[in-house]
C-alpha cells in the first residue's frame, strides 16, 4: 500500500521525529532517563506509531539506517539534557533507552556505529541502555550474542524487552548479556485490577527475586496509577515507566529535562 512506497524516502525527507518517555526511580521518584520512540510524520496520513512502520522497515532493510539515526538523535538528546544541566554530576545517572530491531542484531556495523556516535558525541556507554525484545533474543546461538556481549563489556546497559511475554527460558537468562528486565505491560495491567490476580502477583515477585539474584534491574511499562506504582515498588521493581509520570512527548534540542519528579 501507500506506506511501502514511501517508506525508503521517509527518512532523506527527514518525517521521521522521537518522542521520550521518562524512566522513575519507584524508591524515590527521580528520573533516571527516557526511552526513544520513534514516530513518522507521514505527509497525508498524519503522526504513525511504530507499530505500523517498523515492521516495513525491517522487511524493506531501512531498519538499518533509520535505527542508526534513532540512536544517534537519542544520545545527541541525551547530550543536550547533560549541557543543559551542568554536566553529568547535577543529572546524575541519566540514562537514555533505545530500541534495537533483531535485523539491527545482525548487521555488523552495530557495534562499530554506536561507538562513533559515543565518541562523536562524547558521551559514556554507561549512559545507553539498548531495548531488545525477548522474543528476538529466544535460541541466540553465540554469534547473534556477540556484538550484545561487546556492547556490555564497554559499558552499555542491554534491556531484555516486553520480559514475560515470549516463553521465558529463564535458565537461559545467564547467559545473556543483560543488565535489565523490563516487564510486560501485562503485568502491570494485571495490578489495576482490584483484588489483583494473586497468581500474577506470585509471578511478578519471582521474576523481581530471579532477577535481582542474577544481578539484573527490573523496569515496570505501563503504569497509570499510583496504586499500581506502589505496588510494583513493593513488590520489589526498580524503575517504572508509564502514562502516570508522563506520555511519550516530543523534545527538541534545545528544551530542557522535561521532567520534574514525582
Ligand atoms: O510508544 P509506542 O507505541 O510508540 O511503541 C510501539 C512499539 O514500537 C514498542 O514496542 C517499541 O519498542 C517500538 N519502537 C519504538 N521506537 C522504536 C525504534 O526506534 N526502533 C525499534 N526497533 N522499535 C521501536
Ligand atoms: O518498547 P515498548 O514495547 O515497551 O514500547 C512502549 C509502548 O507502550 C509504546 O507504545 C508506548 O506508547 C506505550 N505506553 C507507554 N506508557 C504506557 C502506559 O502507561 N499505558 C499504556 N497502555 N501504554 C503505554
Ligand atoms: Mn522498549
Ligand atoms: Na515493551
Amino acid at each position: 500500500h501507500g506506506l511501502t512506497t514511501a517508506l525508503p524516502t521517509a527518512l532523506d525527507r527527514g518525517e521521521f521525529f522521537i518522542e521520550y518517555q521518562p524512566l522513575v526511580h519507584l524508591g524515590d521518584g527521580s528520573v533516571r532517563g527516557a526511552e526513544a520512540l520513534v514516530r513518522w510524520l507521514h505527509p497525508q496520513h498524519g503522526v504513525l506509531s511504530p507499530d505500523r512502520f517498523i515492521p516495513l522497515a525491517e522487511h524493506t532493510g531501512l531498519i538499518v539506517p533509520l535505527g542508526r539515526w534513532v540512536l544517534e538523535q537519542s544520545v545527541l538528546q541525551a547530550r543536550a539534557w547533560r549541557d543543559l544541566h551542568g554536566g553529568a554530576e547535577a543529572l546524575g545517572p541519566l540514562r537514555i533507552n533505545v530500541n534495537l530491531s533483531p535485523c539491527q542484531l545482525t548487521h555488523p556495523g552495530l557495534v562499530q556505529d554506536t561507538v562513533e556516535i559515543l565518541e562523536r558525541t562524547g558521551m559514556s556507554p554507561d549512559a545507553l541502555c539498548l531495548e531488545v525484545t525477548e522474543s528476538a533474543l529466544i535460541g541466540a546461538d553465540d554469534d547473534l550474542l556477540k556484538p550484545l556481549r561487546r556492547l556490555a563489556e564497554m559499558g552499555v546497559d542491554i534491556a531484555l524487552d516486553d520480559f514475560g511475554t515470549g516463553y521465558s527460558n529463564l535458565a537461559n537468562l545467564r547467559r545473556l548479556p543483560v543488565s535489565v528486565l523490563k516487564l510486560d505491560r501485562s503485568f502491570t495491567q494485571s495490578m489495576q485490577r482490584f483484588p489483583a490476580d494473586p497468581v500474577d502477583l506470585k509471578i511478578v515477585e519471582g521474576i523481581v527475586s530471579l532477577a535481582h539474584s542474577l544481578d539484573l534491574a527490573v523496569t515496570v511499562e505501563g503504569v497509570e496509577t499510583g496504586a499500581q506504582a506502589e505496588q510494583l515498588r513493593v513488590l520489589g521493581c526498580d524503575t517504572a515507566q508509564g502514562w502516570y509520570y508522563a506520555r511519550p512527548g516530543p523534545r527538541t534540542a534545545s528544551t530542557t529535562w522535561p521532567w520534574s519528579t514525582r
